[in-house]
């Protein structure tokens, strides 16, 4: 087999500014488990085995952001920080949301209007206590999307294979209108509907976050063209709590689009490739040729401190080969994975068992 070319993998520094944040478990402010080490280990590691190529995201303007999310939210994330900071905010604290506007908030009544100062109506827009904002993050978010649609651009006009966008903020819990579980923009899903606009006829995305992608798959709900496959954590205990069901298929053109694998507490590796191939299955049926977004969690790992699956850092390398058996082109953008010490590993593992697979 002749040696692959290396991967691009797409990365900036401009999620630096996304730091100091803070998040509540059980009523306790502690650090988030979210942190910018995490997408510095990962870079250097993959760096180190000199099979991938760093490159830099490419501006693609806000186009792209807006075909996914709402004006509204786009301008809430844009600006919320200076509106706090205005109205006498701590500038080294992180922003959290305080007042959630629920559906039965309102109920039958009517809501007139919403508050005219962004962080005043951050509730409206965010699903939990674990988003902070800070004043980089804004930029963050933006970049971490460029990074996508750059990986996206190395495998539509580069000839890549399969290319690696080290996204931070991750993006997978982000929905039309809302943000939530450290997520802004939705990333793998702006880049599914550049595939679409530019081209693609189909678009798969196979989420292998421990968390239920519950944003892209509200995104693409009732979509026929893009597939959703998602194996989580069973949503009975874990987060986000409220979907990831295995019965949740889909509606409308979606109908059947949409793909959810639960997993018990504890799976491990061979369990784990057992309900993957279910996955890769209804990938191959939907449309063996689609072009395939891959979003990319490590928090499925057994020391991972917020989660329970028992992967070890042997068992990426088959989950890479087996995704990369499937022959499509991959774009894998990072979503979670918090156990940092062995994200390095596991990202070198998984990606070069994509690379191989891909290959063979
Ligand atoms: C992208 C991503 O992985 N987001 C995950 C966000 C999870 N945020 C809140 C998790 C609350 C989990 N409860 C922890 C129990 C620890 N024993
Ligand atoms: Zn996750």
């Amino acid at each position: 087999m002749p040696p692959l070319p290396p991967t691009p993998l797409i990365a900036s520094d401009v999620h630096l500014g996304h730091a100091g944040l803070v998040e509540l478990l059980a009523g306790k402010e502690i650090p988030c488990f979210e942190s910018p080490e995490r997408a510095t280990v990962i870079r250097d590691a993959l760096l180190a085995t000199g099979d991938y190529l760093l490159a830099a995201p490419e501006d693609h303007g806000p186009d792209p952001v807006a075909a996914v999310h709402e004006l509204e939210l786009i301008d809430l994330v844009e600006g919320v920080w200076a509106d706090a900071i205005a109205a006498g905010h701590d500038p080294t604290r992180p922003l959290l949301p305080d007042t959630f506007l629920l559906r039965e908030y309102a109920g039958r009544m009517p809501l007139e209007q919403l508050p005219a100062r962004r962080h005043d109506r951050l509730g409206a827009y965010c699903f939990d206590t674990a988003t902070p904002i800070v004043e980089g993050t804004a930029a963050a978010a933006r970049a971490a999307v460029d990074i996508g649609l750059t990986a996206l651009d190395h495998v539509l006009e580069g000839g890549a294979r399969l290319a690696y966008g080290l996204c931070r903020p991750p993006g997978h819990h982000a929905g039309r209108n809302l943000i939530g579980g450290y997520c802004f923009y939705n990333n793998a899903a702006i880049v599914a509907e550049s595939m679409l606009s530019r081209g693609a006829e189909r678009v798969a995305i196979l989420d292998i976050d421990f968390h239920h992608g519950n944003g892209t798959q509200q995104i693409f709900w009732d979509r026929g063209e893009v597939l959703y496959v998602s194996l989580h954590g069973d949503p009975r205990g874990i987060y986000p709590y409220y979907s990831g069901y295995a019965t949740e298929r889909g509606a409308g053109d979606g109908e059947r689009a949409t793909v959810n694998l639960p997993l018990r507490p504890g799976t491990d590796g061979d369990a784990y490739l057992g309900a993957l191939r279910e996955g890769l299955e209804a990938i191959a049926a939907f449309d063996a040729d689609a072009p395939l977004v891959v979003s990319l969690g490590f928090d499925t790992y057994h020391a991972d401190p917020i989660c329970n699956l028992a992967l070890r850092t042997d068992d990426y390398a088959r989950i890479g080969s087996s995704i990369g058996g499937l022959g499509s082109s991959v774009v894998a953008l990072q979503e979670g994975g918090y156990a940092v010490e062995a994200l390095g590993a596991n990202a070198v593992a998984f990606l070069g068992g994509l690379r191989d697979g891909l290959a063979g």
